[in-house]
């Protein structure tokens, strides 16, 4: 039996931050690696780098313990687990450089007896090419691909399934599903995890686990999509959707998702692409979710511009920027798209309020436009346009609300 006292984690973002720490909490001595210097600087101050609830009272244990420590380069360990970023490229191709570059760094290190886990979400057969790879740099031992059962290195996927928001309890209560490129991989990597996941595991093979952690955000994206559909027919229509659905999910097999801004974030926005990549013409309904999805924020741009048209001389206020509430993120986030829309568009002076961030993102530069507070803004701006449904937007005065124009994305108010 595999023991595991020393691990090596690659890429300290939203999800090999939080593992590196809960892994450390749990007595395994933890070498997290990441290429950017400031991260690693302040993750080894024990300060995490990242917004999570939470993260901050356990990072700092556990480097004041000195269970986890940070650097850029990876060195030897009994399993390393990579979780670097999977984007995707022109044309939604999924981009493998980051685990390309991930496999490299790691093969001078391996061991006989290693175990290499791929936590980022992957397109389909990556686990097998993440072996491939790692054999064309150390022809001295055998992988998977080349010696099955018998390989000195085992491989498997273990995509993680956790809220940004509630990552730290999600980690360790989630069920989770582990793939091995073999049976005694999935074995052993099932091992490695137990220290700490308190949820169910279930074995199957590499492939399986990759496709069902993009299925499952394909899930998502689709009824996500049906949600933001009826909006614009109910919008067109002249009918509340909110009430609408919450109507409708009375029915005891009823269960509609809510419509919003557009469907950002680095899982549900991109996954689904991957599926479409590999195979492009039996994805009818996942490649059109994926387009109702992000054709979400034109319809909320032309909106607003229809509501800036009738006044003199508009102020709009634009609430929120992450993709969703309550975190920092901005990634892939429709609000994002949406200011900057308006903005080009020239249709009066808009006003940003985003509580979570300090400075507005590159994307978003040259256009004129700076950080507002929430009260200001809410009191000049003659348009209020809710996009994230933050609890310190939730708790307006309504009667700033009563007198403005109001495009409520969420259904917040
Ligand atoms: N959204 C809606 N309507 C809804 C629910 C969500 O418009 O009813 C939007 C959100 O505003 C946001 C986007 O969808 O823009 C995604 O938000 P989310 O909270 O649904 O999910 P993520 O992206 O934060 O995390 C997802 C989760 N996957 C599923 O719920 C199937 C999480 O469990 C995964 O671990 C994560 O993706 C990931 O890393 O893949």
């Amino acid at each position: 039996m595999l023991r595991f006292n020393r691990i090596c984690v690659v890429g300290l973002g939203y999800i090999g931050l939080p593992t590196s720490a809960v892994f450390a909490d749990n007595g395994v001595d933890v070498l997290g690696v990441d290429i950017n210097p400031v991260a690693v600087d302040s993750i080894n101050r024990g300060e995490p780098h990242i917004v999570e609830p939470d993260l901050d009272v356990l990072l700092r244990k556990v480097v004041q313990a000195g269970k986890l420590r940070a650097a850029r380069e990876p060195g030897p360990a009994d399993a390393f687990i990579l979780a670097v970023p999977t984007p995707f490229c022109e044309g939604h191709q999924p981009d493998l450089t980051y685990i390309e570059a991930a496999a490299r760094d790691i093969a001078p290190h391996l061991a006989h007896g290693n175990l290499v886990i791929l936590e980022s979400t992957s397109p389909i057969g990556t686990s097998e090419r993440l072996s491939v790879w790692l054999a064309a740099h150390r022809p001295d031992l055998t992988f998977p691909h080349q010696a099955g059962e018998l390989s000195d290195i085992r491989i498997a996927h273990c995509p993680e399934r956790v809220l940004p928001g509630r990552i730290l309890a999600e980690v360790v209560e989630n069920a989770r599903i582990i793939g091995g490129l073999t049976r005694k991989c999935a074995q052993s990597a099932s091992t490695l995890y137990r220290i700490f996941v308190k949820g169910e595991i279930h074995l199957t093979h590499a492939r399986t686990a990759e496709m069902a952690k993009l299925t499952e955000n394909a899930y998502r994206d689709v009824n996500i999509a049906f949600a933001n559909e009826l909006s614009i027919i109910c919008d067109k229509l002249r009918i509340n959707v909110w009430e609408l659905i919450r109507l409708s999910n009375q029915h005891p097999r009823v269960s509609i998702l809510q419509p919003g801004p557009g469907v950002g974030g680095h899982c549900i926005a991109v996954d689904p692409w991957f599926i479409v990549a590999a195979d492009s013409t039996n994805t009818r309904l996942i490649r059109t979710a994926r387009e109702v999805n992000d054709s979400k924020p034109h319809f909320i741009v032309e909106k607003v511009k229809a509501h800036a048209a009738k006044l003199k001389e508009p102020v709009i206020a634009c609430l929120g920027l992450t993709y969703k509430a309550n975190v920092d993120d901005l990634r892939e986030s429709p609000a994002l798209d949406i200011v900057a829309d308006l903005a080009r568009a020239k249709i009066g002076e808009i006003l940003v309020v985003e509580p979570h961030i300090n400075a507005l993102p590159a994307s978003l530069g040259g256009l004129g436009l700076t950080l507002a507070d929430f009260d200001r803004a809410t009191e000049r701006a003659g348009i209020l346009v809710l996009l994230v449904d933050h609890a310190s937007f939730l708790t307006i005065d309504h009667d700033v609300v009563k007198d403005k124009i109001v495009v409520d994305t969420r259904g917040a108010w």
